[in-house]
């Protein structure tokens, strides 16, 4: 049997506005994300026209590694961290988006965080944009829906490789940038692209249009990149939540075979350089119409990412004879033919709960692209419990992440998958990204913070973190 290469990496994952806190420090300017209401578990977050602090809480301060990274990289350090994947924010490089020069203040700031990577051995990953675009694009120009975001994009992704050519190999341009199909959750296009949809258009077609303009962006990134540096390894990065077929019934296999399509279109374009037959016959059935240019074709092919990485954490099941209700259910995927799966548990969020899941989209990314694939966020959200001398015991994360790490073994020795690394989600505790909350943890290290931003912000090492240090030192092979 073979084994998980040696220089596989092993990580954990997190996003510059999720941990970073220090919103409107160091020059940086507002975000999309900076302006949405902190939410709560069933109570969905808001975007605002202003930052008024109190309804910010905790996404403006975070965890404060703004200040404390020094502190939290000796801890990934000693955890055996090969590599951190987080993202550059956008804001604070360019305040604005459309300036003619970079902030130099936030840019130092990422060398800090490089180099002290660095010192300790931990390789950074790099994602350009994590739901972090400047307000200003997207209040000035509508985000992507314009071609001026597309240039101040790639402006700002030239600035980052050549800053950074000689300590970052590994880059993402956008997080999840497919994670908008889900068209009923204004939250994805927001974030996702600075589009907010005006009453009597057709979110999907909007989505497809800003989608379009990402498409160039990420290719035309790419392109750059490589020129900066051929070296450069310049990935895409998906959400993947598999869509099974409830039943043996072949119109449930079709139905998810086709809605499949909403997970596969973006990566479709990226790693082959073109549109998919399927998405130009639904543009031309429905109408939309897509901003092509001359030249657009050329970019597409040209810009091809090197690897895939994506983000898994649930499975969703679609059935054939269900009402189409679009409630955007968690426990249907927000699909409207979603149901729950009778053999699938969840988490107390309702994210089903699904390692095979995980083999099974390793196995079909792989067929369908033949590329490396990297799994650049997985985990589980949870409420943790302190106990009086300071320890916490997370035993149904470490069951979750030992699952789900014996399903990529499998499908990396078994099957024969080219797979990169593995960054499990909120390495450390962070603010939860779609309700907004501090509650929802999913780190290895405990942070003392609660939603209304009470606690000493202290760190704390939960049972997980001893449990995948060992699991790094041997490679995989104690679990
Ligand atoms: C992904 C995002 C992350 C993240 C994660 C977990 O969609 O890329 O930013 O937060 O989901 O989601 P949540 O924090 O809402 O539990």
């Amino acid at each position: 049997m073979t084994k998980i290469p040696k220089d596989f990496l092993w990580g954990g994952a997190l996003a510059a506005h999720q941990f970073e806190g220090g919103w409107n420090q160091g020059g940086k300017g507002p975000s999309v994300v900076d302006v949405m209401t902190a939410g709560a578990h069933g109570v969905a977050r808001q975007i605002t026209e202003t930052a008024e602090e109190d309804k910010f809480y905790p996404n403006h301060e975070a965890i404060d590694f703004y200040h404390r990274y020094k502190e939290d990289i000796a801890l990934f350090a000693e955890m055996g961290l090969k590599c951190l994947r987080t993202s550059i924010g956008w804001s604070r490089i360019f305040p604005k988006g459309d300036e003619a020069e970079p902030n130099e203040e936030g840019l130092k700031f990422y060398d800090d965080v490089f180099d002290e990577l660095l010192k300790h051995g931990i390789e950074p990953v790099i994602t350009l944009s994590h739901f972090e675009m400047p307000l200003h694009l997207a209040r000035e120009y509508g985000g992507f829906r314009s071609r001026k975001t597309v240039d101040c994009f790639v402006k700002f992704a030239e600035v980052c490789f050549d800053r950074y050519k000689d300590k970052v190999t590994y880059w993402m341009t956008f997080n999840e940038i497919n994670n908008k199909m889900d068209v009923h959750n204004p939250l994805f296009l927001w974030t996702n692209s600075g589009v907010s949809v005006k009453p009597g258009e057709d979110a999907k077609e909007v989505m497809y249009q800003a989608g379009h303009h990402e498409l160039l962006a990420s290719a035309l990134a790419v392109s750059k990149g490589k020129e900066i540096n051929p070296n450069f390894q310049i990935g895409a990065m998906v959400s993947h939540v598999p869509i099974y077929p409830y039943s043996s019934n072949p119109e449930d296999v079709m139905l998810a075979e086709e809605t499949m399509r909403q997970r596969y279109f973006f990566p479709d374009v990226q790693v082959r350089g073109y549109y998919p037959s399927y998405a130009l016959k639904e543009f031309e059935r429905e109408g939309y119409r897509i901003p092509f240019e001359e030249g657009d074709e050329e970019i597409l092919r040209n810009g091809k990412v090197d690897y895939l990485g994506f983000s898994y954490y649930m499975s969703t099941t679609v059935k054939s004879d269900v009402e189409a209700d679009n409630t955007g259910d968690i426990v249907n995927g927000g699909l409207p033919n979603g149901v729950a799966n009778p053999y699938i548990k969840s988490s107390d969020w309702g994210w089903s709960i699904d390692p095979t899941g995980l083999r099974y989209t390793l196995n079909r990314f792989y067929d369908r692209y033949q590329i490396p694939l990297f799994i650049v966020e997985n985990g589980f959200g949870a409420i943790d419990t302190v106990e009086e001398d300071g320890s916490i015991h997370d035993a149904s994360r470490i069951e979750y992440l030992k699952s789900h790490i014996e399903a990529l073994e499998k499908a990396v020795t078994y099957d024969g998958v080219d797979l990169m690394g593995y960054t499990p989600w909120g390495i450390i505790d962070i603010v939860s990204f779609t309700t907004g909350e501090m509650k929802k943890r999913y780190g290895m290290i405990y942070v003392d913070r609660d939603n209304e931003g009470n606690g000493s912000m202290k760190r704390y090492k939960k049972d997980s973190f001893n449990w995948y240090k060992h699991v790094i030192e041997t490679n995989g092979e104690e679990l």
